[in-house]
């Protein structure tokens, strides 16, 4: 028999449960009780707010180059939720809504997007990686954390996100096959918000979906309204579940779009259409949760106000911490291990010795300015 079929019998479930107009599939909603309802709207909003602030601030210099996440609230959190504190939780930049979840103080997202690397120091107790900007690097840390996870015996699992660009990359695809043959308890999260800086999605791959390159490495998949809570929390759920359960690797592929600018440093009018971003306003996150819980009454007017002042409150209060924030450029080389590297210790000592020692005579015969580091 020289030539014969191998039947490939793969299907992919596309889940959606919550509508752009906020309508239910009642067969489908996934139970959340109401006081958990709240407090995931609580975090989507507070979100939304303190990523506007951070744009203004940025606009104002008061921070860097910043970007943005607005519309892409809905699956960090629903993964967030899902998760247990001592699972672990690996990002690339866009996450906010999972940190607010998972305990980060919001000041110090203002640190990290301020410049200062104690914007990466994790707070004490919460199982987290730090905000990643290599793209996809963080697909080699996660799956590392998995089988870690997996060969100390700890239950815990590994969820990582990873945008659509980033699964262009060599990362992405050793991550996934490493996961899958030593079948280790990761959760890839691939946010195809269509757009990776100016390449659109259509330039990214030819693959009808991301969450079809699993099966080449014989991972589980699914595609989900990334801008959909209750498919987020029931794809969440499901996934980490049989990750937890030793079934093995899961993919996720959440559809969301970049509403925003990918970063302050980027024009998007120069590469795209208004007609293009217009029906995604429409499909926003925030607004169809808000009207599901309306429709539930588990929000009114009175308490959407509290709501907003409370936050309000919160974010002028991290602003402040961060403006207050002594930056030490030291703290620099801390975050990065847990026990510094002789090669970071002896550049730390150098920079000591720079900036403390006596201003070093700067000869200009070289045809350089004579500069001097005070
Ligand atoms: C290894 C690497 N190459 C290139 C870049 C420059 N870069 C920053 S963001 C980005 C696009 C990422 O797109 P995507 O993965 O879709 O994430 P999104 O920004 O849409 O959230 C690129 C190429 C980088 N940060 N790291
Ligand atoms: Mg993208």
């Amino acid at each position: 028999m020289p030539r014969e079929a191998i039947e490939l019998t793969n299907k992919l479930e596309n889940l959606s449960i919550l509508d752009q107009d906020g309508n239910v599939d009642e067969a489908l909603e996934p139970k959340i009780a109401d006081a958990d309802l709240r407090k995931l709207y609580n975090v989507m909003l507070k979100t939304r707010r303190l990523d506007e602030r951070c744009l203004m601030m940025q606009r104002q210099g008061r921070i860097g180059t910043y970007g943005p996440c607005k519309g892409q609230e809905a699956t960090p959190l629903g993964f967030a939720y899902a998760m247990q504190a001592e699972d672990w939780f690996v990002p690339s930049y866009r996450e906010l809504s999972a940190y607010v979840w998972r305990g980060w103080p919001l000041g110090k997202y203002l640190v990290w997007w301020g410049g200062n690397e104690y914007g990466s120091a994790v707070p004490e107790g919460v199982n987290d990686l730090p905000i990643c900007v290599p793209i996809a690097s963080q697909c080699q840390y996660a799956m590392g954390i998995a089988w870690a996870s997996k060969l100390r015996q700890d239950d815990t699992v590994c969820v990582c996100f990873v945008g659509d660009g980033g699964t262009s990359q060599g990362d992405f695809h050793e991550a996934m096959n490493f996961a899958t043959v030593y079948n280790v308890p990761l959760v890839m999260v691939v946010q195809n918000n269509h757009w990776a800086i100016s390449l659109p999605r259509s330039k990214q791959t030819a693959s009808p979906t991301f969450a079809q390159k699993a099966i080449a490495y014989g991972m589980d998949a699914m595609v989900i309204d990334g801008n959909d809570i209750l498919s987020c929390v029931t794809a969440a759920r499901e996934s980490i579940k049989k990750a937890r359960d030793g079934q093995g690797p899961q993919l996720i592929e959440a559809t969301t779009y970049r509403i925003m600018m990918h970063t302050t440093a980027d024009d998007p009018k120069k590469y795209r259409s208004e007609e293009e971003v217009a029906p995604w306003l429409k499909k926003d996150p925030l607004i169809r949760f808000e009207t599901y819980l309306r429709n539930k009454k588990l929000l009114d007017d009175k308490i959407q106000k509290l709501m907003e002042e409370e936050i309000k409150k919160e974010i002028d209060e991290a602003i402040v911490f961060y403006e207050n924030y002594k930056h030490d450029p030291y703290e620099f080389f801390e975050h990065m291990y847990q026990e510094m590297t002789p090669e970071l210790a002896a550049q730390l000592a150098e920079l000591k010795a720079y900036r403390e020692g006596p201003a070093p005579e700067v000869s200009a015969s070289n045809g350089n300015p004579q500069v001097s580091h005070a």
